[in-house]
């Protein structure tokens, strides 16, 4: 028997998170695991997704200054694991997340330049002990990553940002992962059909370790 997790998709965009949370979500179901969530940051609650409209505006006259971004990040995070993801993990849910704290680091940290003192001082304030069992990091090149993005859909105010943008929050992404055992790399550059196999792999390699 397996205790409920709480479990991460991170990258860059068009990395394949959206795939890979289905992904994850089949292999758990494989494995007889059919209480699962699937929640994105920012959204999946009605005030979250209306900051996820918010940040994700282009502004004629106003642009976000980098600190207003940061916030608004983790004010959606705040309200969605409050309201949703605690207490699914509480009723023995599994929640699978659609980027989390780590993507503040490497976009407005990496990216935007925001101080990583200041990014981990609002977590410490708001997440405080609260971390996922696993992260799946899809690493891709910026190049690609928004190759397949802008043929998905228009970009948004995001995703318009110059490569240099994304080069700098892959490093962050990637420096990060060094330090965390609890991350798992998977090189989202390859075909989708290569990925969704190596994804489903590792995660049955680490679902076979967390049998309690
Ligand atoms: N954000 C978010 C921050 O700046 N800070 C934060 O703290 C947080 C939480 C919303 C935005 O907010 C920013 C980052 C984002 O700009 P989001 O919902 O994750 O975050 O939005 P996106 O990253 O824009 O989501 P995408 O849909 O672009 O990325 P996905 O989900 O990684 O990509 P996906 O699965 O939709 O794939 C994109 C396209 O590529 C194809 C898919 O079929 C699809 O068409 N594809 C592949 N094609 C070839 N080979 C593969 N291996 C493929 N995998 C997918």
């Amino acid at each position: 028997m397996q205790k409920n997790k709480f479990i991460v998709i991170e990258g860059l965009e068009g990395a394949g998170k959206t795939n890979a949370c289905i992904c994850i979500k089949k292999i758990l179901n494989q494995y007889n695991i059919k209480n699962i969530i699937l929640v994105r940051q920012p959204g999946s609650t009605p005030i979250a997704e209306e900051i996820r409209k918010l940040i994700q505006k282009k502004f004629d006259t106003d642009n976000f200054i980098k600190e207003t971004e940061l916030l608004l990040m983790y004010a959606a995070r705040i309200q969605l694991i409050e309201t949703i993801i605690k207490p699914a993990l509480k009723n023995g849910k599994w929640v699978i997340c659609d980027r989390h704290d780590l993507s503040s680091l490497a976009y407005q940290g990496g990216g935007l330049g925001i101080k990583k003192t200041i990014i981990t001082q609002l977590k410490n304030l708001f997440l405080k002990d609260f971390i996922p069992d696993l992260t799946i990091y899809l690493d891709i090149s910026p190049k690609i990553g928004l190759k397949r993005a802008l043929k998905r859909s228009p970009l948004d105010q995001i995703e318009n940002r110059s490569l240099n943008f994304f080069k700098k929050a892959r490093k962050i992404y990637l420096k990060n992962i060094k330090l965390n055992q609890k991350i798992i790399k998977i090189n989202a550059n390859l075909d989708l059909k290569t990925v969704t196999k190596n994804i489903t792999k590792k995660m049955s390699n680490w679902l076979h370790k967390q049998v309690i």
